[in-house]
């Protein structure tokens, strides 16, 4: 086992993988910005170093001011949390030619399903159901007109280095395909360095599901379940559920099937996650995750699996701690988003100083944040401030818990999503778990 892992993130991440070291007993060293040089969590690591002169916004994407830190406090492995390098498949090569474990797949991995058209034909060779498509780049704009008349309009085109919404396009008719294909390319080619384009029947108002997987290097994969990701709002993810309302017992076999089946060809190590969109009972893979997401402690709650502990055993080389027979998933939890971000102004992020803070508590409840009263809430990184998550036998006592955790729930000195989040608890199609990836914009209007 590891003595000593170097956190390369963040904020509330930041502090979920130093409780999973602190109780796995292994020595922490946390890189800082100096934009979170006051970030409390900070006192609880072993070691702390600054990597970030200013701009602080490129402090945790530097792969150098990273691998030097680690050099310097002699770390085993380095754990990215999500986003910043989480998927960068550089990086995690660059790791391991330092002799560091980067906690994740392996490079080769990373950068086989970070490529979208890429991951979607593993997906196709490994019998996954895909939404109808191209097989995998659409190399020119006569390709794309032919695979359109084949599946039908609307069709999405999307940007094979993109991801999580980014460079998407639909086109209504052959007219529209043409200007959509190239203007997809050049906005991939402007954002991602990588002008590749493939193209998916646009399915409308789908439900997004997504299934956790976890895999060790014997062979030894497993899933725990899903979670329901429809509630988002430009591809951000407001609320997060599992298990979802959409699915019966039979439903959520062959997708976690399916997902096993496709760790399995493409030898996923670690945590991951397979995205799939639901229509009705139909169900299509678009995308795999590499990184724990934002949203994993839902699936901790349902399954008593800690997801952070389970990919640092499985970097240092051991088995998965459980096997797909002893995967118990008991009961319902809900996730929300609190962020710094102004609902009455388009959401627009909302820096300033938090100068109260009433967290909510009791039974069921879990809140994991890195803010405290007079925390500084920087306008250099992304708005989330914490997670409220609540556990309840049923979905019905969930939806109660969370209303009850969100009416005690005190943050001022910035604006949040709070209210939002209270509305979306009592509004009646969420409740009913009527909702798809439509269902907010509805409800903001
Ligand atoms: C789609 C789709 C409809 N049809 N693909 C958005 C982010 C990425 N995870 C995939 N996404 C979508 N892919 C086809 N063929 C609709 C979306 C989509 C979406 C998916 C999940 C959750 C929220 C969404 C919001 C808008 C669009």
């Amino acid at each position: 086992m590891f003595h000593r892992i170097l956190i390369a993130n963040r904020g509330e991440i930041a502090l979920r993988i130093l409780r999973a070291c602190r109780e796995l007993d292994i020595d922490t060293v946390a890189v800082y910005s100096q934009a979170d040089a006051d970030a409390a969590y900070l006192a609880l690591a072993d070691e702390k170093i600054c990597i970030g002169p200013p701009p602080s916004s490129q402090s945790y994407l530097s792969m150098p001011a990273i691998i030097a830190a680690a050099e310097v406090a002699d770390v085993d492995a380095i754990h990215p949390g999500y986003g910043f390098l989480s998927e960068n498949a550089d990086f995690a090569q660059t790791c391991r030619e330092h002799g560091i474990e980067f906690i994740g797949p392996a490079a080769e991995t990373i950068r086989q399903l970070g490529d979208k058209a890429t991951a979607r034909e593993i997906a196709i060779a490994a019998k996954v159901p895909t939404v109808p498509g191209s097989d995998g780049i659409v190399e020119d704009d006569q390709q794309a007109i032919e695979i359109a008349e084949k599946i039908g309009y609307p069709v999405l085109i999307k940007a094979t280095a993109g991801g999580g919404g980014r460079g998407m396009r639909v086109a209504n008719n052959k007219i529209s395909l043409v200007s959509a294909y190239h203007q997809a390319r050049s906005e991939a080619e402007q954002a991602f360095g990588e002008a590749g384009v493939y193209m998916e029947k646009y399915l409308e108002r789908p439900r997004h599901v997504e299934i956790q997987i976890l895999a060790d290097g014997h062979g030894n994969v497993i899933h725990l379940g899903e979670r329901e990701c429809s509630v988002q709002r430009r591809h951000q993810k407001l609320v997060e559920e599992g298990p979802s309302a959409a699915l019966n017992e039979s439903m959520r076999r062959a997708m976690g099937r399916t997902a096993v089946k496709l760790a399995k060809a493409c030898k996923f190590k670690g945590a991951g996650t397979v995205e799939f969109l639901l229509v009705g009972k139909e169900f299509y893979f678009i995308e795999v995750n590499c990184r724990i997401q934002v949203e994993h402690p839902v699936t901790e709650l349902i399954s008593r699996v800690d997801l952070v502990k389970e990919q640092i055993r499985v970097a240092a080389g051991e088995k998965l701690s459980l096997d797909q027979r002893r995967v118990r998933l008991q009961g319902h939890a809900i996730e929300v988003r609190v962020n710094a971000e102004d609902p009455e102004y388009g959401f627009r992020p909302c820096p300033g100083t938090i100068t109260k803070l009433i967290a909510p508590g009791g039974p069921g409840v879990r809140f994991d944040t890195h803010i405290y009263a007079g925390y500084r809430v920087p306008p250099t990184y992304d708005s989330l401030l914490a997670k409220l998550i609540v556990h309840a036998p049923t979905r019905a006592e969930a939806i109660v818990r969370m209303r009850r955790a969100l009416d005690e729930f005190v943050i001022e000195g910035v604006q949040t999503t709070l209210p939002t989040l209270r509305d979306i608890m009592r509004n009646a199609f969420f409740e009913r778990g009527e909702y798809d990836t439509g269902f907010l914009e509805d409800m903001l209007g």
